[in-house]
Formats: C-alpha cells, structure tokens, sequence
C-alpha cells in the first residue's frame, strides 16, 4: 500500500460556520499501489464521506452538509508520517508568545527514541508569526532515516515543508519563520543509533516586522536585507525596493552576503526564491555579485515562496558617475573598481574577468585561445588558467603522456603498473594492480603493494591484512557546515584538527594539527630559534577546540611534554621544517577537537588541486593576527613553477600552495598550521606544513609548505602513528 494525505481541506465545520472559525483538517488513505493514478482525481466527494463517517463515530449533531471545503490538495507522503504521534506521547500543542520558550525533542540531550513520530502544533495570535530557532541540533546524518520537517501551516504538506536532519553547529543555528501565525514540527526517527536530537526556541513576533520589507531609497549610498536578516527570511514574501539617485547619475550595487539555497533548484532558472534585478533572477549561494544600473533608478525584487528558507542578503549601494565611474582606477563591468594596474594581469580581479578582456598581451604572457592573456610561467602547468585549456594543450607531443608536474613521456606509461610520473598522475586512474612494488605504491603492514593511488583511508580494503583501513578515524568533521559563509572566518567545528601554540605570555605565535589524541605536528622553526628557551616544552601552552582567541568554551589546553623537532632542520634553508609535540595528557575528541589523516609516503596531491590552510596569523603582511580562526582556499602549485618562483629555494621536503597572482596566502602566525585537502573518499588529509615565504600573498610568491608525505615514515618512527 502507498499512503495518501489529503491535505489542508481547508473546511468550515458547523462550528467553524457560526464563529467564523477556519479549520484545517488533513486525513490520511491507504491506497494499494496499482491505485496510485487516482491520486490527482482526489475529490471533494471522497473528502466529506471520510469526513461523514468520522462524525457518525463521535455522535456529533453536525453533518457533512454543514461542511464547506475550500481547498484540497492531496499528495503521496512518506508512510512514517502515519504514525500516531499521540500513541507515543509527543504530541504537543504550543502557544507561542512575545516571551521565547523552549520545545526539546523526546529523551534529549541523552537520546531519542527510535522508530517514533513526534508533532508539536504552535500557534501565536493573530497579526503574529512564529519564529523557530534550534539553538542545538543533532540527529542522525541521513535524511532518510531521521528527520525534522518544519511546516509553515498546520497540515505536513510537503510543498510547503523545510525538512532537515544531521548536526548543526552552534555558529549556524538552524532559524525559520512562519508567514502565518500557525507552524508544524514534525519529526520522524528510524535509527536504532542514538543521537541527542534538539532543543528549539519558539516565539510570537509582529507580523508586521515579518513581512516589513521593500522602500524607496533616495540617498546616495545605504544598505538593503532580506526581511530579518541576518535570520533566515520568511516564507511566502515579496518586497520591492527602489534606488533612487540624481539625474544623470547611476546606481552601483554590490552583495556582501547572498544565501537563498534551496534543495533541487538550477540556480540559472531560479524558480523558488529569488533576488531579481533588471529582469534577472538571481538565486543559490554568491560570493561576490555586483550590478550597475542602466538608468538613474534600480528596482530590486525579492521573493521567497512557501518552502525552504535561508538567510537571505545584505547588499551595500551607491550612486556613481558615469561619465568617470571610477575616478584613477578601472571600472569593471560588474560595476566594481579595481586598481589600473590589475588590469590585464592574468588574474580575474573584477569577479566577471572584464579586467582581462581585449587586452594585448605582453612578451611574458601567453595569448589564451580565448583572447586572455596569462603570465607565460603558467603555461603547460597542469592547471586550466586559461578557461578553455589552451594553456594546457601544446605541452607534450601526440603521442605522449603529460604527467602532472609537465614532464612529457610515451604514452605507453600509463596504466603499466608502474608510476613513471614523480606524482603518479600515469597510474592515478588506472585499475588496481597489486603485486608490482615501486616507490609509490602503498605499502600494507604485510609487505604487500597496492598500486592504486590514495589507496589508505579511502574506505577500500586494498590490502588483503586491511592495514590500508585502519587508523582511520581521522579527517572527518562531525558539523553540517556552509561552503562561503562571506569573509573568511572558519566556522565552528569547520577544522576540529586546527590548534593554537602561546608561548608563555605572548599569546598565539604559531599553529599545529592534531594527529593523534597524544601527538601534534608543527614547524620546527617555531621552536628552534637563536633563544633556547623556545625549545622548552613547559614554555609552551596548546589550545584544540578553538574558534576565537578569546573565548576558551569547550577548548581544551594542554602543556607539552616533550618537543621533538627533525634532526636534519636547516635554520638557513627551512628543510625539514617539521616538529611532533607530545602533549603532557590525550586529548578528548568532541565535535570540534578531532584528527586530521596522514598521507601515506605514496598519496597524490596533484598540482591544480584546491586545498584549504587555517590559522590565527595575520590578516596581511606586517598586519595584525586574527581573533577568529581564518580559512583560506589555495591551490597545489607544481613543483617546477614552484622551483622557478622561489629561485630553486624549495627541496623536495617542499611544495608550493597558493595563486601566482596572489591575494590569498598563508602569514605569519599561520607557521605550523595545517595545509588541508579534501579526498572523495570522504576525509581531509594534511598534505603540508605552514613553513615559510617572501612575504605574504605577493605575487610570484606563493607559500612554501613542509611536504608531508616526504617526512612520513619520520613521524611514524617517532610517534607510531
Ligand atoms: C611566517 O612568518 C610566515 N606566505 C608564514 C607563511 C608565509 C610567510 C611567512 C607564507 O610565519
């Protein structure tokens, strides 16, 4: 059988009639699924005999005809719903007021139980809507097993449902608010795993606040938002706002926060919630969007419809001259300025490359096939610059392989069980051929080689004595966490394997990872300094948990014990810049305290790669360190760009990250701290080492990172990890 709601019959009861009264009434049938085409012809009929035989059961005097129907919608929902909440005791009516209160789920903060449907109906007064805001959110990961689905009416119509399930950080706490002044929380669990599940606080707030929003805007400059921003956005609002500058003046407007995601929209057709503008529509996740007005006006229209909601925007305007729309810097197209001398540099200052359009390129630039230009130094590098590869193409002959760090071979090394190429990038997509052991292949306790590349850890047993799988609890990141959340501040839990170094009483100086609950890695050039007293462990104080460097909830310090630096670090040349620091007691994993994995000796990197580096180190060059914990994207620079740009500096203990262009880049403070990647098969792995570099985010400049896979056997004969 399939199961079947009607719902939202938004009927008149005899009751209802005489008061005035609205009542929503939703039933459930049981369809066989051979039946399942007479969903849509769901009548008002089948509707009021249900009804009627419901009546005939309680002995009401009142009668289907008293019954006015006007609404019926019926949809196929999922079986669990039928389940008796009432039959397990969580079953809640709520009335929400001014004052906030507290809804939990069943049995938190130990567990909730399984296999059960708990509903909490909330109402508020009229001219209120009801505001939710989970102030701690943990149930099972898989949406298919336990979920919570928030309704902006009384009825579990899914068109109109935010379903959600997983852990949520404190930082982004899950918000929603009605359109109404009605809601409905259901939530469904299957997992026999326990998890904590919810604490929610519900409030009544003005509908007028709610659905205040849209103005006519006549200064020069001012800041518009989504309705309750920087709280998620109501359901079911549309708002206009008009700009309105001088004559003969223009509007430039730039989104510094720009979040309306919704599950299953293409975001090039936006057709839930959206932003549009100059007959755009715009929609998803932005990091940076600018638009500039046509006319002395501009319209911006704001819409969300009756599901899911997010946190909406925050967008900064102001009015500009056209005839000069930036007085000594070059306009971009999208309305922004940048400096004159980022134009036609290579890189994408503007957001929408109009910097780098119809330009003439210089004798050190190569002419993309597109029309770009870029610095020569990234030809052939393995990384696509150019947008269309051409970049890439003219780099090896017909018939040869290229492998990632540019080097060309025959074409015949590859997939021949053998890595030819440093990186392995000729067996990187190959089948797994055991048996053959050279440098690269991944070595299992029992001597046996797998040759297939990132075999530990991928949750693959390559090894017939599964040593590729094991001391696997690691990487992972217990929090649901955003991509961009605007800036670059780390959210909370977003790298529970991040940890701050004070030294005595200079506060934080450098940073280290945790690789086990005992061990941390860092630079060894944090310690072995002209002043001996750097290399004494009790001068040193660890902090794993933290987020700010002022706040100390849930961080968890430990002195050190011992401080083991490479015999081989060269103060001169930063070679071996590597350092294990035992901790004076084990570390309790919780959320946001967690290890980071290590690469085996023969894991693949490969140049192009987006990985992310972390720390408190200063925001610029000779600036000032970061309060809050900074993330930054930043690519694997190949080893013979990386060569050539640091002047040969760098020794196979070393790789570059970062862009040549600049702009992003670890600094100091950052000394120590992990170099992260992401694999498919589900966990981040430390690939480098925060070492050293000319300066920060300088051109040309990239960071120069320890090269962990080089020093991995050091660490496992220290440590046995
Ligand atoms: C430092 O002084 C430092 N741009 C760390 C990283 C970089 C530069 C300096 C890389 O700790």
């Amino acid at each position: 059988c399939i199961t079947l709601y009607v719902n939202r019959p938004c009927g008149y009861s005899s009751m209802a009639a005489l008061t005035g009264v609205k009542a929503y009434y939703w039933s459930q049938f049981d369809i066989p699924a051979s039946d399942q085409e007479i969903v849509p012809e769901f009548s008002e009929e089948r509707v009021l005999e249900a009804l009627e035989v419901g009546f005939q059961e309680k002995r009401r005097t009142a009668s289907r005809s008293d019954v006015k129907i006007t609404d019926v919608t019926a949809t196929l929902t999922d079986p669990r719903m039928a389940r008796n909440p009432r039959a397990k005791e969580c079953f809640f009516r709520l009335e929400a007021t001014e004052n906030g209160q507290n809804l939990t789920s069943p049995g938190y903060p130990v567990a909730y139980p399984c296999k059960s449907r708990c509903q909490w109906q909330i109402r508020a007064s009229e001219n209120n809507a009801i505001s939710v805001k989970f102030h701690s959110f943990h149930i099972e990961d898989d949406c298919s097993d336990d979920f919570v689905s928030i309704f902006d009416s009384l009825s579990p119509d899914d068109s109109q449902a935010i379903t959600q399930c997983g852990k949520r950080p404190p930082s982004n706490p899950l918000e929603v608010v009605s359109s109404g002044n009605i809601m409905l929380i259901n939530f469904i669990t299957d997992t026999d795993v326990s998890h904590p599940g919810f604490v929610a606080e519900y409030k009544a707030i003005p509908l007028m606040n709610v659905k205040k929003c849209g103005e006519v805007l006549s200064n020069n400059s001012g800041v518009l938002t989504s309705p309750l921003h920087p709280s998620f956005y109501p359901p079911a609002v549309d708002c206009k706002w008009t700009i309105k500058v001088p004559a003969g003046m223009k509007v430039r407007l730039k989104f510094t926060t720009f979040r309306m995601k919704e599950p299953g929209v293409d975001v090039r057709v936006c057709h839930k919630d959206y932003v549009e503008i100059m007959g755009t529509k715009y929609c998803g996740e932005m990091s940076t969007l600018s638009v500039t007005s046509t006319t002395n006006t501009l319209d911006v229209m704001f819409h969300s419809d009756e599901s899911d909601t997010d946190k909406g925007f925050r967008a900064e305007f102001s009015a500009y001259d056209p005839k000069n729309p930036c007085p000594s810097k070059f306009a971009c197209n999208s309305g922004i300025c940048i400096g004159k001398e980022l134009q036609c540099d290579g890189w994408n200052d503007c957001g929408d490359m109009s910097d780098e359009m119809k330009c003439k390129c210089a004798k050190d630039q190569f002419a993309c096939g597109n029309g770009l230009c870029k610095p020569k130094l990234w030809e052939c590098d393995s990384v696509n610059d150019c947008g269309d590869w051409s970049d890439e193409t003219r780099c090896c002959e017909e018939n040869e392989w290229r492998c990632g760090d540019g080097l060309c071979m025959p074409q015949d090394v590859v997939c021949d069980g053998q890595r030819d190429c440093v990186d392995g990038s000729d067996e990187a997509t190959c089948k797994t051929s055991t048996g053959i052991c050279s440098d690269y292949s991944f070595k299992c306790a029992n001597e046996e080689c797998v040759n297939k590349v990132n075999a530990e850890c991928d949750r693959v047993n390559d090894c017939a004595d599964k040593s590729d799988e094991t001391g696997c609890d690691c990487g992972t990141r217990p929090y649901k966490l955003n991509r961009i959340v605007g800036g670059q501040n780390a959210e909370l839990g977003e790298w529970p394997w991040q940890v701050s170094l004070h030294f005595l009483t200079y506060g934080h100086v450098c940073g280290a990872s945790i690789i086990s609950d005992t061990w941390l890695l860092s630079a060894a050039h944090c310690f072995v300094t002209n002043d001996p007293v750097n290399h004494i462990a009790s001068n040193w104080q660890t902090y794993s948990g933290m987020h700010d460097q002022y706040k100390q909830d849930d961080v968890q310090r430990r002195p050190l014990k011992r401080i083991i630096s490479h015999p081989d670090y060269n103060r001169m040349t930063f070679d071996y810049d590597i350092a294990l620091l035992e901790l004076s007691e084990p570390l309790k994993f919780t959320d946001t305290i967690r290890p980071i994995c290590l690469p085996a000796p023969s894991h693949v990197f490969p140049a192009g790669m987006s990985c992310w580096v972390t720390g408190w180190g200063a925001l610029r060059e000779g600036g000032q360190k970061a309060r809050i914990l900074q993330k930054a994207q930043v690519k694997i620079i190949n080893d013979t760009v990386c060569n050539t740009v640091t002047e040969g500096q760098v020794t196979s203990r070393m790789l570059c990250s970062g862009f040549l262009a600049g702009g992003v880049d670890a600094c100091q403070g950052d000394s120590g701290g992990p170099l992260v990647c992401f694999e498919e098969s589900g966990k981040w792995f430390q690939v480098g080492i925060v070492s050293w570099g000319e300066g920060c985010a300088r051109r040309y400049k990239p960071g120069v990172y320890t090269r962990l896979t080089k020093l991995r056997a050091w660490i496992k004969k220290e440590t046995k990890i």
